[in-house]
């Protein structure tokens, strides 16, 4: 048992620290930060939490079955306020309860599920599981539709469950019985028979009738002390023996939830980011090539732009070279780029010629026609590039030509020309004026 309580107790500092490292990894940039702002007061909660080894209990259930009854009982103090009205609890609410071994155990309790939306209430489910080492599911009766889906979906969340059912005063030894049958059938697969108990959180005085010295009955009432014996055994015992490792589990698997989206969110920046940079070089390759009246100059300030864009791209994605190393890629690319579009890069590298060639034509017409092939040429160029910055500086596979098949696959070249030209047109008429 220590053995075990050992190794809990290291996996749980070891998830402790794996989640210090997420909170404070300097590489997540702040914008990422911003977007998860409750994944990220989460992780800190949950920090806490294991930093404390505290255990956190919380109730679920209708309203008025007697959640915050029961969570009173086993605090042994009226923390919570109860009342027959529907919906007495209106917020999550957490109090300490207890110490067991060296852990504090802090109950929560929770609004009733039938006092909210359906979309409200799956969120507050999944809250109070991923919050929670044990669940007490609180009910008063069989289970309704209701009640069965709101169990299902807490159990999706791997927590221990108990289901309770509560005011047990108000039936008979044999309708406990059945009812306790028909909770174990209808929770099968979801909450373990042993873990289908029955409480009396609040239990109504007893009524006594005794016969009064004229013969006539006389009603008097005795006050009846909570049962919730079975309940509190058995939550003690589940904490005892799991409760240290349940929450590193947990606070495990949340924290690689955390990292997955905080990877996705910064790829997803990454992405916008290098597009919005690839449109800036794709309109300044453009209008270079398309006002530059220096035929020669023309290509070796296209080259430099696209050798800048692929510098510019690998800071981008936290993967820098060297504009020298920059250079290489973007004549590999450009390689692959003129063996696959054979006639189009032609008109690229040609454009200068065509420039001398056609200088008594109307300027607008040529220059837009060569501005929108140098863009689409930096375009690929800056997706291909992207792409190799994607898989960590890696063509993958099948190497460089493969990178480009798959972008030129992916391109609408169409769309960029049409996109391009009017980019530069607008940008034309803008000097012209
Ligand atoms: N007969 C009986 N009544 C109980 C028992 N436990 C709670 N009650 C009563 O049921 C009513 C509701 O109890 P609460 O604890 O407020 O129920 P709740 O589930 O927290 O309700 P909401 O916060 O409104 O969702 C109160 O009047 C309690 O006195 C019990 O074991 N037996
Ligand atoms: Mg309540």
């Amino acid at each position: 048992m220590t053995e075990q309580l050992d190794a809990a107790r290291q996996a749980l500092h070891a998830v402790r620290d794996s989640l210090r490292a997420l909170i404070d990894d300097r590489e997540t940039p702040a914008a990422v930060r911003e977007a998860l702002q409750t994944e990220y007061s989460d992780l800190q909660t949950l920090w806490r939490k294991l930093d404390d080894q505290e255990l956190h209990v919380a109730v679920f259930g209708r309203v008025s079955v007697g959640k915050s009854s029961l969570l009173n009982a086993l605090l042994a103090r009226d923390v919570f306020a109860t009342g027959p009205l529907h919906g007495v609890t209106q917020r999550a609410e957490t109090d300490q309860w207890t110490r067991l071994g060296d852990s504090p155990v802090r109950v929560f309790d929770t609004p009733g599920i039938d006092e909210i939306d359906g979309q409200a209430r799956e969120r507050l489910a999944a809250q109070v599981a991923r919050r929670a080492d044990l669940v007490i599911f609180v009910c008063d009766a069989d289970l309704t539709q209701l009640e069965r889906s709101a169990l299902a979906q807490l159990a999706e969340a791997h927590r221990p469950l108990l289901l309770v059912l509560n005011k047990a005063d108000r039936y008979s030894q044999a309708e406990q019985a059945r009812l306790l049958e028909q909770l174990r059938a209808h929770a099968r697969g979801l909450v373990q028979p042993e873990h289908v108990l029955l409480a009396a959180a609040d239990p109504r005085p007893e009524r006594i009738v005794r016969v009064g010295i004229d013969g006539q009955d006389v009603e008097s009432t005795r006050p009846r002390e909570p049962d919730i014996a079975a309940v509190a055994q058995q939550v003690s015992a589940i904490l005892a023996r799991e409760g240290l490792l349940l929450s590193a589990l947990n606070a495990g698997l949340y924290a690689s939830e955390v990292s997955d989206t905080v990877a996705t969110r910064i790829a997803e920046i990454r992405a916008s980011a290098a597009q919005r940079v690839i449109r800036g070089y794709c309109l300044g390759k453009g209008l270079a090539v398309a006002v530059n009246p220096v035929p020669l100059t023309d290509l070796a300030a296209a080259a430099a732009l696209d050798v800048t864009l692929v510098f510019h791209l690998s800071r981008i994605y936290g993967l820098p070279i060297t504009r020298h190393e920059a250079g290489r890629l973007v004549g590999v690319i450009s390689l692959q780029l003129a063996a696959l579009m054979g006639a189009v890069w032609a008109v690229h590298a040609a454009s200068s010629l065509l420039k001398t060639l056609s200088a008594g034509l109307s300027v607008t017409v040529t220059a837009l026609a060569q501005g929108s092939v140098a863009w689409y040429a930096t375009y690929l160029i800056g997706q291909v590039a992207t792409r190799y910055f994607v898989q960590g500086r890696s063509w993958g596979p099948g190497g460089p030509k493969r990178a480009v098949h798959d972008v030129l696959n992916l391109v609408d070249r169409e769309s960029i020309l049409a996109e391009a030209r009017q980019a530069l047109a607008e940008r034309l008429r803008g000097r012209s004026r």
